[in-house]
């Protein structure tokens, strides 16, 4: 590459370099001093690329990588997987990279309500307008240059035209409020023979019950997996 490097060229290797893994770029968040989040460096980040799936398009990849290897991943594979796909892309560009379950917990609903304009379904989860609530977040890059930020399209949030909300019904351990999310009937109900048969293993009912983005519904064994990873 000739001549400065601008913002578009960053987020241009970033898409190409992540596209392959079924990981896209899915907004950026500039930010002033005092919220910043930290550099590896110590200095304060002046913008934060976000990446995630949207539907189940890093299953594939994935698959691909757990199948290659004797111990299919270890302990929390899709962790691993994903830092074996973004801190190679990070060193290349010079970013700190964040991971949505590395403590201290970065606050990747947060950036992506700014980024993207999303706002938070009764399941706790944003909800997209056209993936629904079938969209994660794999990691976020840090950079010390401020990057255009994206500034989200004046976006209406779908629960608000949703009339019947079958999300608030449907949950058999009516976990999901119109206040929020309550964890311990979850938990509990997930321990249960009937969670076993039901949520464990075809994926949270309450978010298989939501209308919107249907068609980007995790497949089944990603649904399973994500379960799976829940009831510890
Ligand atoms: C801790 C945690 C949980 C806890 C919630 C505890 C709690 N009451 O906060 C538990 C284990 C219950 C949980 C569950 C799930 N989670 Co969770 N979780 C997180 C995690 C690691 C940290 C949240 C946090 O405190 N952040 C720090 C604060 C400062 O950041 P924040 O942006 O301000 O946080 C917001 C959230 O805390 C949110 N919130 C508050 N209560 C709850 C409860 C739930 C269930 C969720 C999802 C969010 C949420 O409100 C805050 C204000 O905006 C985030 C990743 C991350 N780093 O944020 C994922 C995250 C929020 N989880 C996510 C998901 C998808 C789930 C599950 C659906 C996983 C699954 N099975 O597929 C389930 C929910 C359904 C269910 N049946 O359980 C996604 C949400 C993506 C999206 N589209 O919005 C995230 C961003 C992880 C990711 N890799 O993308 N989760
Ligand atoms: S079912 Fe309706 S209220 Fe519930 S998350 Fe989906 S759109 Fe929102
Ligand atoms: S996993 Fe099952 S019990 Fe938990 S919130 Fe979803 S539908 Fe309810």
């Amino acid at each position: 590459m000739t001549g400065p490097v601008t913002s578009n060229d960053v987020l241009s290797e970033l898409r190409a370099a992540l596209a392959p893994h079924g990981v896209f770029l899915r907004g950026v968040v500039g930010f002033a001093e005092e919220e910043a989040p930290v550099l590896t460096d110590g200095q304060p980040a002046k913008s934060v690329a976000l990446l995630g799936n949207v539907g189940g398009s890093i299953w594939p990849a994935f698959q691909c990588w757990r199948d290659g290897r004797p111990d299919r991943g270890g302990e929390n594979p899709l962790d691993r997987w994903s830092k074996a796909v973004i801190e190679p892309v990070a060193q290349y560009l010079g970013a700190t990279a964040y991971f949505p379950s590395d403590p201290p917990w970065q606050p990747f609903q947060q950036w992506a309500m700014r980024a993207e304009g999303l706002q938070p379904s009764p399941l706790g989860i944003l909800i997209h307008p056209q993936y629904g609530l079938w969209h994660g977040y794999r990691g976020a890059l840090g950079f010390e240059r401020e990057l255009a930020a994206t500034i989200p399209a004046n976006q209406s949030h779908a629960c608000d035209y949703c009339r019947d909300k079958p999300c608030l019904s449907s949950c058999p351990a009516n976990a999901i409020l119109a206040d929020g999310f309550q964890i311990t009937p979850c938990r509990t109900h997930l321990k249960t023979r009937q969670g076993e048969a039901g949520c464990l293993s075809t994926g949270c009912i309450a978010r298989n019950a939501c209308p919107v983005g249907a068609e980007h519904r995790y497949p089944v064994e990603q649904l399973h997996f994500h379960m799976a990873a829940l009831n510890l």
